[in-house]
């Protein structure tokens, strides 16, 4: 079992989204855990470039990349697990402020974080207080995540969460806040859980929050 997940892992690393998809489909023909294959198979790899990358001997391509192997996978395994196993690793709604419609970075975030086996709800660009607030209720997230790439626009933030307090919400979810003016002590001054710079420190904040929830 270990080497057919090791050699999962291994493909992945190598951005091979075909062989990633045919050797999770061996796997499960071969009665290994779905959890076991996104665990010890999928997600082992994408630590491996997260690694590479923080080390600076890969580029964001190459993630990219790697990204693709992993849905290519993840598309295999997720008619084999149960909706409880889908969002087992924890649940993220995220979307760009109302008045700005930068989503090339948002997109990486979404993008990263579904690679690294979390289940998310992208609510697209321009999104207003009100539909934020909205999608905490419909979706239950454990995240949410904001993005915002214009100066003129940071104000939404604190907006977002004045309408998730007005809303009893605020306590039900860790708030993230990332985008071009985003710095770490803007997201202490609106009492964000947490700034991330990048889509790789992204999803090693929503681990460490979600570990901590636990
Ligand atoms: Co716009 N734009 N733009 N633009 N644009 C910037 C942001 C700007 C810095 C350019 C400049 O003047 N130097 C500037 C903002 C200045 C400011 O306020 N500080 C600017 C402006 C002024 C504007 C317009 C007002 C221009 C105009 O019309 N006069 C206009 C606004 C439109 C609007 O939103 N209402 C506008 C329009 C556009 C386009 C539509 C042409 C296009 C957007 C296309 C799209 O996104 N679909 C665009 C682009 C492409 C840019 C630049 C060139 C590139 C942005 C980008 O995609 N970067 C940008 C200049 C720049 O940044 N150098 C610029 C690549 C991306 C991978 O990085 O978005 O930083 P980034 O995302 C990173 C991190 O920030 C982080 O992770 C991502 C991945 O690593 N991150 C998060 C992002 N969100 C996160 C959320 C998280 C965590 C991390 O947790 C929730």
């Amino acid at each position: 079992m270990t080497e057919k997940l090791e050699l999962i892992s291994e493909a992945l690393v190598k951005g091979q989204a075909n062989r990633v998809k045919t050797l999770t489909e061996i796997a499960i023909e071969n009665g290994i855990e779905p959890m076991a294959i996104l665990e010890k198979g999928l997600l082992q790899g994408m630590e491996v470039i997260g690694k590479k990358f923080r080390g600076n001997s890969i580029f964001i391509a190459d993630v990219l990349i790697a990204s693709r192997a992993m849905h290519a996978g993840l598309n295999v395994l997720k008619t084999h697990l149960s909706a409880s196993q889908q969002i087992l690793r924890g649940r993220v709604v995220i979307g760009t402020v109302a008045g700005d419609l930068h989503d090339i970075g948002k997109n990486l975030v979404v993008m990263m974080l579904r690679g690294s086996g979390l289940d998310v709800v992208d609510l697209g660009v321009d999104v207003d207080p009100e539909e934020f607030a909205k999608a905490v209720l419909e979706y239950q997230p454990d995240i949410l995540g904001m993005s915002v790439m214009l100066t003129t626009n940071l104000y939404m933030i604190p907006e977002i969460v004045n309408e998730l307090e007005r809303r009893e919400l605020r306590k039900r979810v860790k708030i993230i806040v990332g985008g071009g003016p985003v710095t770490k002590e803007f997201s202490q001054l609106v009492k964000a859980d947490g700034f991330a710079a990048d889509a790789l420190a992204a999803v090693d904040l929503v681990n460490s929050l979600l570990e901590k929830n636990r």
